[in-house]
């Protein structure tokens, strides 16, 4: 049994998730968990809020209400439609926790001790009128390049440079408007990252296998050159820059930078869940402690990656304490919806929220995941998700589900028929499932996870295409026996589609089981020719309602209504 600890990149806080970010990281890394635990292997799989920084601060001001108010509703917003969509963190914890300022306190100390960090004076955009420090992206003005009035601090939006504030003209405070700002001189605690560029690179190249997405990130800021990195931020909310409870001197009204806070947070949640349950949480993040046979795993978007091939590992490695590092970082592109950006700010798109108003989980579960954003970017619309739902769930899985159990009912009733040996056609099938099933564990294991569910579509398909090929309707008036031999590995063929969609159908896959009661979930070791025969003649069944509607022109229709589609 393999010891795998799973985290998905942590949720920013500000408002529920749309469906690029479920399927940048929350989804694809529960994918994994649960096909790994149906694999017999032992799972903690983490995840948490991201609370801190300014856009929390502004969302909650927008939102009229107290910081520490806000992300606690936040919080449970997200933890209840994670789970409506059946992610199965072990712990969905939160990075504002007071575990998380404490390791990230620590952390912050060891590294100084170790001469890693060091005071600094910057120059910084200040608002006078909103009192208050600017970061780049909140500082607005004309573009020095193509005079578009709009542009942000860090990137023109209209021609795409990227800029620094001071290069804008007229700048003003995207907080209030205000054109009343200046630029001061501010003292930030730096995280000498250029001293540990050998470090980090040696320990990137440790990593052959990692996926080409994640190695051309990484090595692309290695090739830069790593640069030295202010960890604290002027701002009211976060992790105090303190040490046993006293603030740095000069430090009273900063605090850390949410991105040196956050990725620690992973080590928090997990302590918080081993505080939770008694588990042994070091054992699965301190090489001296246990952690020597864990295999880490990160899921990410890939904006996330330099933050989780850099910077964290400089937190980690540069604290010369027994840390565990990540193993495998898949790293996913962005799902575009019709093309553009999802926007959190803007509301365009669809969010966590909405999508179950109007279906189940399972049907956004499996278009996700049968298009995951791999290899490029993916194009979310409406027309295509109705289109992969009615063809891939509705007429291949759910159709045969509901042919051969109502076949069967007519025929032998609600239970598994004896009947005659299996011959030729039955061989085809076992040969192509064994190869199929080979291939289709083999993607989920690499997290190749639109491989992985074409082939599990295939494994469906082979199921229609057996039925079509051994026609127990038409053999059943000549020969009863042979009918009911299709009929009995046609109701196996149920179970086994049941045990095999669990990572990415869960919902689906339990009602599929619940059709002949309570049955093992564990992966298929065996055989086809084993694995058809498990449910015996005898064995008795219910059949299902039915497991898809189909989705119609005009629900697409009055959805990219509802939802602004272009
Ligand atoms: N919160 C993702 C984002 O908001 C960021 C991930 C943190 S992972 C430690 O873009
Ligand atoms: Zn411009």
């Amino acid at each position: 049994m393999a010891r795998i600890l799973i985290t998905s990149a942590l949720p920013y806080i500000n408002g529920i998730k749309h469906l690029g970010n479920l399927v940048g990281s929350m989804l694809p890394s529960d994918v994994y968990a649960r096909f790994e635990r149906a694999r017999g292997n032992e799972v903690v799989f983490i995840c948490a809020t991201d609370e801190h920084g300014t856009p929390a601060e502004l969302a909650a001001h927008t939102a009229d209400q107290k910081i520490e108010e806000y992300c606690a509703e936040q919080h449970d917003v997200q933890a209840r439609a994670g789970e409506a969509f059946g992610l199965s963190f072990d712990y969905f914890g939160r990075s504002s926790y007071q575990s998380n300022h404490d390791l990230t306190q620590h952390f912050a100390a060891v590294l100084e001790k170790n001469g890693l960090i060091e005071e600094r004076v910057d120059e910084q955009v200040y608002s006078v009128d909103d009192a208050r420090f600017l970061p780049d992206r909140y500082v607005e003005g004309t573009c020095p390049n193509c005079d578009y009035e709009k542009a942000r601090g860090d990137q023109c939006d209209n021609c795409g440079r990227l800029l620094d504030p001071v290069d804008l003209k007229d700048p003003y405070s995207a907080v209030s408007g205000s054109r009343n700002i200046e630029i001061r001189k501010t003292r930030h605690l730096h995280l000498l990252q250029s001293k540990l560029q050998d470090r980090i690179e040696k320990w990137v190249e440790s990593h052959p296998l990692w996926p080409q997405l994640t190695k051309s990130i990484a090595l692309k800021w290695l090739k830069e050159g790593l640069r030295d990195r202010s960890i604290t931020r002027d701002l009211q909310w976060g992790v105090p820059v303190a040490h046993h409870g006293k603030t740095r001197p000069g430090f009273e009204n900063k605090v850390f930078y949410v991105w040196f806070d956050a990725p620690i947070a992973y080590i928090a949640a997990t302590k918080d869940w081993g505080d939770k349950t008694g588990a042994d949480w070091e054992s699965w993040w301190r090489e001296d402690k246990g952690a020597g046979d864990v295999t880490y795993v990160e899921v990410m978007g890939k904006d996330n990656v330099a933050f989780h091939t850099v910077s964290f590992p400089c937190t980690l490695l540069g604290s010369q304490e027994p840390w565990k590092t990540v193993d495998t970082l898949k790293s996913l592109n962005w799902l575009t919806w019709y093309g553009g950006k999802f926007s959190t700010s803007e509301g365009r798109g669809i969010f966590m929220d909405q999508a179950l108003e109007i279906l189940p989980a399972d049907y956004w579960r499996w278009y996700l995941m049968a298009n995951a954003p791999e290899s490029d970017d993916t194009s979310f619309t409406l027309e295509s998700f109705a289109a992969t739902v009615n063809k891939d769930l509705a007429d291949v899985l759910g159709n045969f589900v509901n042919r051969i159990t109502r076949f069967c009912k007519s025929k032998f009733g609600e239970q598994i028929p004896a009947g005659g040996e299996t011959g030729p056609v039955e061989e085809k099938l076992f040969v192509e499932l064994d190869n199929r099933i080979a291939a289709y564990t083999g993607n989920l294991a690499q997290m190749e996870f639109r491989k992985a569910c074409a082939e599990l579509r295939a494994i469906w398909a082979a199921g229609n295409e057996y039925l079509q090929e051994a026609a127990p309707w038409a053999v059943f008036k000549k020969d009863p026996e042979k009918a009911a031999v299709s009929v009995r590995i046609g109701l196996n063929l149920i179970r086994l589609f049941g045990v095999l969609s669990q990572p990415v159908i869960p919902f689906t896959s339990e009602k599929l089981l619940a059709i002949f009661g309570d049955q093992s979930t564990d992966w298929p070791q065996g055989k086809a020719t084993e694995l058809l025969a498990t449910l015996r003649p005898g064995t008795r069944f219910t059949s299902p309602e039915v497991l898809f509607s189909k989705i119609e022109d005009e629900q697409v229709a009055e959805w990219k209504e509802q939802f602004g589609a272009p």
